[in-house]
């Protein structure tokens, strides 16, 4: 029996105002993402997971600055503020957030020399988190995805998603953006072309 998920993407202390990497209006979303918790059978939630040090801080290149890119061996990379490490409260869920209810929390980029954007994938998109797998054996083919950030998380989870052959949706209202360098406009008609479903 076809079956349906939501995903909610890192809605966690440091991508609310106030936190690390903050997303302009990251906090907004939480009544509509708790809205579709309570209506959506089966919920999974990602956390972004560092180890402090970890390679995607600019902290750990020297001379380098937040936001610029850089090249790692598996292509390029932006820096960020150090943020959601392991165990810290920025790395903790929204307290607003009702998260009791998920069956499954994907932690992601746990490894010091890779980042990993996507709920599927790590940055050098080869090296799988489980989550494909784990919908597959669960008879999940739909997903909806919501949460932060929608240039970054969100959008790389819905293109690795559609990949994979499920069948993506994800709730814009429900979603907030970094957007650097236009990054927003490029991600959603990436997500446009690919077939995921923007509402
Ligand atoms: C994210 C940058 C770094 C995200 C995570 O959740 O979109 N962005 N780590
Ligand atoms: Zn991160």
């Amino acid at each position: 029996m076809a079956a349906d998920a939501l995903i909610v993407i890192d809605l966690q202390n440091d991508f609310c105002p106030g936190g690390a990497l903050a997303v302009t209006g990251g906090d907004e979303i939480i009544p509509l993402v708790n809205d579709l918790i309570r209506n959506t059978e089966h919920v999974i939630l990602t956390q972004d997971w560092h180890p402090a040090g970890h390679s995607s801080f600019a902290s750990s290149h020297t001379g380098r600055q937040a936001f610029e890119a850089i090249d790692m061996p598996y292509g390029p990379q932006t820096l960020w503020p150090d943020h959601c490490i392991q165990g810290s409260k920025g790395a903790d869920f929204h307290p607003g957030l009702a998260w009791h209810k998920a069956e499954l929390v994907i932690r992601k980029g746990f490894r010091a020399g890779i980042d990993s954007y996507s709920a599927f994938f790590e940055n050098d998109r080869v090296t799988s988190t489980g989550l494909a797998g784990f919908l597959r054996e669960r008879g999940i083919n739909s997903i909806t995805l919501v949460g932060l950030a929608t240039d970054f998380c969100v959008a790389y989870s819905a293109l690795d998603a559609v990949a994979q052959g499920f069948d993506v949706t994800v709730r814009l209202d429900a979603c907030r953006a970094i957007d650097l360098g236009g990054s927003l406009d490029t991600m959603i008609a990436k997500m446009r072309e690919a077939g995921v479903k923007l509402v």
